[in-house]
This record gives structure tokens, sequence and C-alpha cells, in this order.
């Protein structure tokens, strides 16, 4: 692929997991709700403010940038420096417990083992893993390996290190072969690339959603919750549904209620990365906070990918 051609992908991924984020924040926790209230919540903010996701996103791609690949103390300290700069920007309960263990000199990769019994399967180490999928999207086995070595960081049990796999397997599939590529196709991928029985099951549910009018189904059939299992095949899903309008996948994850702004940011993420930054209506695009460097970052990322 003319490497041209992805640098608008590389932006619309990360503007579409920052824009996401934004519009599913103010319906995080909640019960579903209708397309128009997230229409009109978006209305109402001069400013889109994302939240930890896009925080943590950030984070992955200052690393990946400046180490030219995967570092796992650099990123890791990257992780606590932000948190500290910016702590409200409402991370889960257990990241903060790990960086406070990172900082007292717990190593990197043994820091978040037992914060909860076999580690964290939230989806924390998925919400922040497109850029990993953007960086290695050329090479789904070393995609994989960085994926569960970042995941690693904050969220050591093997369901929570797949689900960042999973999202970043998508960002990449949705980068390469985008919009003109086949549903169908794509999730055959994704399934043959799974190694852990609850996601494959749950991307079996994923195709038969596809076809139904009922937004409902979505969160019933393959759920709506923090865990990672319970909402990155709900994400791939929004997508898979509306591949072709960035507004109605990510406003249909927003309004599936749960996990809400993970949710529709990991939508975002492979929407964005599918359209490209064109897809994305410049109207939410030019009210998101701290664009100009979510999209500088996309640029770096970009040249480093493909130095
Ligand atoms: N056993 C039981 N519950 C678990 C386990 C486990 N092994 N692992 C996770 N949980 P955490 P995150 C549950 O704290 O993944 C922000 O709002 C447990 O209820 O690692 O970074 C973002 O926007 C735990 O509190 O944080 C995302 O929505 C929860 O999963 C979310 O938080 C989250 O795991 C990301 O959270
Ligand atoms: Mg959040």
């Amino acid at each position: 692929m003319d490497p041209g051609a992805l640098q608008p992908k590389f932006r619309g991924c990360l503007v579409g997991l920052a824009l996401g984020d934004a519009l599913g924040a103010p319906f995080e926790g909640a019960r579903a709700v209708a397309r128009a209230e997230v229409f009109a919540a978006a209305e109402r903010r001069e400013v889109l403010r994302y939240t930890d996701d896009t925080h943590m996103a950030i984070g992955v791609a200052e690393s990946l940038i400046a180490c030219r690949g995967f570092n796992g103390r650099h990123m890791a300290e990257t992780f606590v420096r932000n948190f500290e700069r910016e702590p409200w920007r409402g991370y889960g309960p257990g990241p903060p417990r790990v960086f406070r263990r990172i900082k007292c000199g717990t190593p990197w990769d043994k820091a978040a083992q037992d914060v909860y019994p076999g580690g964290s399967f939230g989806n924390g180490a998925a919400m922040r893993a497109a850029p990993v999928g953007l960086f290695y999207h050329r090479d789904p086995e070393k995609l994989r390996e960085v994926a569960y070595l970042s995941g690693q960081i904050t969220h050591a049990h093997p369901l929570g290190k797949e689900g960042a796999a999973l999202e970043a397997y998508a960002a990449a599939l949705a980068t390469v072969f985008g919009p003109s590529g086949s549903s169908e196709d794509f999730l055959a991928r994704l399934k043959a690339f799974v190694t852990e029985e609850v996601y494959r099951e749950k991307l079996d549910r994923v195709g038969h959603l596809l076809g139904t009018a009922d937004a409902a189904a979505v969160a019933a059939r393959l759920g709506n919750g923090i865990e990672a299992f319970n909402s990155v095949p709900a994400a791939i899903c929004c997508f898979l549904r509306h591949p072709g309008s960035f507004e109605d996948a990510v406003v249909e994850a927003a309004s599936l209620g749960g996990d809400a702004d993970t949710i529709a940011s990991m939508t975002g993420a492979i929407s964005g990365a599918w359209l490209g930054i064109g897809g994305i209506p410049e109207e939410w695009a030019a009210r998101l906070e701290n664009r100009v460097y979510i999209e500088e970052l996309a640029l770096g990322l970009w040249e480093a990918a493909l130095a």
C-alpha cells in the first residue's frame, strides 16, 4: 500500500478514538439511550473532552514514537508521568495502584500481577491499544506480542491482554483494508487471530448481529461492561454494523449504555482507521480537546511506523 495513503488513516484512528471517548463520556455507566440523545449531548458542548481512554492511548503513542517501537519501562514511566499531570481523567481503580508500585521501583512487567486475582481483565489495556495496531499494522505477530506486553503494564490477566491484541488488530486491519474491504473478510480475520475462546464465541455472535436493526441486542448478546470481553466485541460489532459511517458507528456505541465511553472510543478508533480522517465529521473534530496534538502524534506514529 502507498505509504502516503496510510497517513489519513493514522489520523482518523487517533482522532476517532478520542472523539468516540468524548461522545460516549456523558453516558458512561448509564442505561441505553436514544441516538438523538448522543447527538444532543455533543451539540451542547463547546469542547469535546476526552477521558482516561484517550489519555492512556496518548501515552502509548508518545512512547512508541520516542523509542521507535516498544520499550516497557519507558511506556510505564510515560503512563505514570501523564497520570500525575492529569489524574482527574477518570481512570479505573486498578491503574493508579499499579502506577504507585512502579514509582516505588516495582518492575514494569510485575507491577500489575496481583492488583486483582490473576491480574486485571478490565478493558483498560484494550482501550489504549489502537496505536499499537497502527505501529505494527504490517506484522500481526509482532502486533500481538506488543499488545500483550503493553497491556501487561496494568492488565496482567490473559483476557485483558487478549482484548488489547484484538482491538489493536482490528485497528490494523481497518488501516490496511478500509474502506473498500469486506466486513465478512474483516470478521473472519479477527476470528482467525484470537486465541481465547470467549472472544471467538463472541465474534461468532457479532456475525449474527450485523443484519439486525435492533441496537439493544448488541449489548444483550455481547455485553457492554468494563471487562475487556464484555466491551471489545461490542465495539467491533458497532463498527461492522456501520462500516460506511463514523457517526452511525460511534453514536450507536455511545448509546449502548454501560461502559459507553470506552466502547465508543474503541469503535471510533477502528472506524476512523477504516474511513480515514476525511470520514470523520469536521464539525466534531474541530471541537475535540487537544486535536492538534493528537494529530501530531498520529503523524509521528506514521513516520516511525513506516521508517
Ligand atoms: N476479577 C474481578 N474483577 C475484575 C478483575 C478480576 N481479575 N479484573 C478487572 N475486574 P481496572 P481499567 C473489574 O481497575 O481496566 C475507566 O472508566 C473490576 O470491577 O483494571 O483500566 C475507563 O474509561 C475493576 O474495577 O481498570 C474504562 O471504562 C474493573 O474490572 C475503565 O475505567 C476495571 O479494571 C477501564 O478500567
Ligand atoms: Mg474513560
